[in-house]
Parts: structure tokens; sequence; C-alpha cells
């Protein structure tokens, strides 16, 4: 059968292994993963790997006052916007190797292979490393490409504080990574990211490509209860003002609320502070984050509405304060269709199974969405295994999601003859 045209145009799948492999040495975890948390040391060292090589292959390296990284390379018309490719090198504490790392690498792989073909576009091509997608160390997630779309104040993302409460913004600035272009004033043509699953369909269903049509929306409800400190030992059952058995009933009550709306939805929760966290002391205070997620708006807004309300009564009936504040939120998102469909006849026209998908996981690419046509490619993940540090992909898949980007990002930016 005779190959398409621009069909053998494949990126160089060994080239991308070696950058993810390097990448991977900087900021690594205990277990084979990556501990390379946003603005420490290792995302300074990560970031600066990153700009040399971008400045490697002649693109030019913008930075905004978030730290949000903008490798250029240019296109042939210079009143063209650029087609952006995004995602984050930051990890989270148990990190994998190619959580965000994939989508920053594989766009910059597409620009080394468009150098390699001497392949001209009309729209320049931007790779783009957003500070903080994580929202592991300075809530919430997605904080500078927040910032970036407007939905965040810069002042707001400045002043949050990670749990030895030092401030973003000082942090920021002790790595040596404030920009000077002010926050959202580039203007995308399209936008474009390429990201592991996270999760188990592809692999399950031996398909190599996401059609990512959708994105879940997201709640992060931070509860604060306050309980009565006292002697675990010498306080009877009767006279305690017990937190923690309140904390213990809120679990239960967010896994029975999720579970009551299946299908498609989740519920749960993956950090706790007790306070003061001593063994044979009641917590005096207990602070933790309640995630909820689901593609219907509807539904997403009642589970809200159903853990605010049941978690009040269950800290009335045992005497608990209890107050809480939406630290996180995006409603569920509908990604561009024609870039969508370019990411499908990509997949098609390169051979590659697919199928669409929705993301169970938040990405840059939510709130690129809000200011840019935008879209996203899965490629499989092993077991469906993410944020851990245990996470795996092939060579091969992450070579064919890269050779769907390079596809889709041509058609878009336009080859110039
Ligand atoms: O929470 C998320 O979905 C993303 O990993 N920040
Ligand atoms: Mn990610
Ligand atoms: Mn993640």
């Amino acid at each position: 059968m005779v190959a398409a045209p621009g069909e053998n145009l494949r990126v160089n799948g060994d080239r991308l292994w070696d950058m993810l492999m390097e990448m991977a040495k900087i900021g690594p975890g205990i277990a084979g993963g990556n501990n390379r948390q946003t603005l420490t040391d290792a995302d300074g060292e990560g970031r600066h790997l990153f700009k040399t090589w971008c400045e490697a292959e002649g693109m030019t390296v913008g930075v905004d006052k978030m730290g949000t990284m903008f490798a250029t390379r240019p296109g042939t018309d210079p009143d063209a916007l650029p087609v952006y490719i995004g995602s984050h090198l930051d990890t989270q504490p148990t990190g994998g190797k190619f959580d965000g790392v994939l989508g920053v690498l594989g766009g910059l792989e597409v620009v080394r292979t468009m150098n390699d073909l001497g392949i001209r576009t009309k729209h320049p091509v931007v790779v783009t490393n957003w500070t903080n997608e994580e929202g592991a160390r300075f809530a919430p997630a997605m904080l500078a490409s927040g910032v970036f779309a407007g939905v965040h104040s810069i002042d707001y993302a400045y002043a949050r504080k990670d749990p030895e409460g030092k401030a973003f913004g000082d942090e920021l600035k002790r790595i040596g990574w404030v920009g000077d272009e002010e926050v959202g004033t580039r203007k995308m043509h399209a936008y474009f990211e390429y990201h592991i699953e996270q999760g188990p369909i592809l692999e399950a269903e031996d398909k190599q490509i996401g059609v990512v049509t959708h994105c879940q929306g997201l709640w992060w409800l931070e509860f604060t209860l306050t309980g009565r400190e006292a002697h675990t030992g010498s306080t009877p059952m009767n006279m305690r003002v017990n937190a923690g058995l309140a904390m213990s009933r809120i679990f239960e009550m967010v896994q029975e609320v999720a579970m009551s709306e299946q299908p498609g939805a989740v519920g749960g929760v993956g950090q706790v502070f007790f306070s003061p966290n001593s063994r044979n002391v009641l917590p005096g205070k207990v602070v933790f984050t309640v995630d909820i997620r689901t593609p219907s708006q509807e539904k997403l807004d009642r589970m809200r509405a159903r853990i605010e309300t049941r978690a009040a009564e269950i800290c009335e009936k045992l005497g608990v304060g209890c107050s809480v504040e939406a630290v996180g939120h995006f409603d569920p998102v509908t990604f561009d269709p024609v870039l969508v469909g370019r990411v499908r006849e990509a997949a098609e026209k390169l051979g590659y199974s697919h199928r669409d998908i929705i993301s169970g996981a938040g990405h840059d690419a939510c709130w690129a969405a809000k200011v840019a046509p935008a879209t996203m490619i899965f490629c499989p993940c092993v077991g469906g295994l993410s944020h851990n540090e245990a996470e795996d992909i092939s060579k091969e898949w992450a070579a064919a999601g890269a050779d769907v980007l390079f596809h889709a990002v041509l058609e878009t930016a336009e080859i110039v003859e």
C-alpha cells in the first residue's frame, strides 16, 4: 500500500527515550522514580537542563513571572500566533519518570525532528514547561497555567504556602527562576499536551493512542477539624472531642458518596495533617483535602454539596469544629473538536490503534483550553499506575504518541514548502 504523504515522518524514539532517562537522573526518588518537586533545587536543575537542550536546537527560551518556560522555534510568518506544546517537569514526592516530563520532552523531540528534516512552518512552535502543575507542594495544582489563563492572580499564587510555611514567590526567587514576562500576555494559535494516561484503559484495550476529548472536573476541599487535645489514656471515651474519629467517618462517607455516583465519579483523600501528631495525644486539629472528580458538571457540584453537608453533621454529632475551603477547582473540560480530529487523523495515518478517552487526571491543558483551542494525546502506562515511583511506559508507546503529536502539530503549524 502506498504510504500516505508524510506517513513515514516519525520522531527519533531512541533520542526521546535517552532524554527521558537523562532528565530522570535529576531529583531521583528512592524506588526508581522521581522526587523533583516544584521550586526545589532539583526542579531548578531540571529547568536548566531543559533550557540547555532547547538552546542547542536554536530555540530562544523566555520565562514569565510564574517561572513558566517557553522555548520558541521561529515560524516563517512573524505575525502568526505560535502553536504551543506543553506539560510539566515537576513531579510528585513519589512521582514517576514520565508524568509531565513526557509531554515537555516529547515537544522538544518534535522540534528536534523538525530541525533534522529542515521543516519550516508558518506558525512558530513553542515548547512549554509550566511551573507547579502537580500542586503537591503548593496547592492548587496547575497553578502557573491557572495564572496564565486568568483563573488565579499572581499575588494569590505567590502567597501559596508549602507544608513548611515557605511561600511560592520566595521559593521561585530562591531558585532564580522569576522571569521578566508578564503572565498570560502570550497568545496561542493552539495548544497540545502529550501525556501518559495515568489510568488502565489504553493498556487494557491494547490501544497505542488516547484521543482525549474531555477532562473530568475537580474539587479539592480542604477540611479543618477542631477537637480537644487530651490524653489518649486517661480521658474517658464520653469526654473526648475526637477530631480523628470525625475524620475517619468523613473518609468513609466520601467513599460512600463516590460509590453512589457511579459510573464516572471518584473521591478520596491523599493528605492528612494531625496536630500535635503525638501518639498519646488526641488531635486538637486535623487538616485534610478531599479530592472529588467526575466528567459531569451536575454530578460534581452535587457530590461537593453532599459531602460538605454530611461532614458538618458528622462533626456536630461529635462536638468537633468543622470548616472547609475549596483549594482547587476546575469544571469539566471539552477539548477543541478540530484539534481532537487532527490527533485522530494522525493516529489513523500513522497506523496506530486508538480510542477516544476522557482524562481522569487534571492537566495544564485544562486551563490552556480557557484561552486557546487545546487538546491532549495519551500513551498507555503499565497497569495504569501513576503518582507512584513504579510508573512505567515502553519506548514504543512513548515514540508512537510523539509521532502523533508531531503530525498534529505540523498540520496545525502549517508546513511552508
Ligand atoms: O491532580 C492531578 O490530576 C494532576 O496530577 N495534577
Ligand atoms: Mn501530569
Ligand atoms: Mn501528576
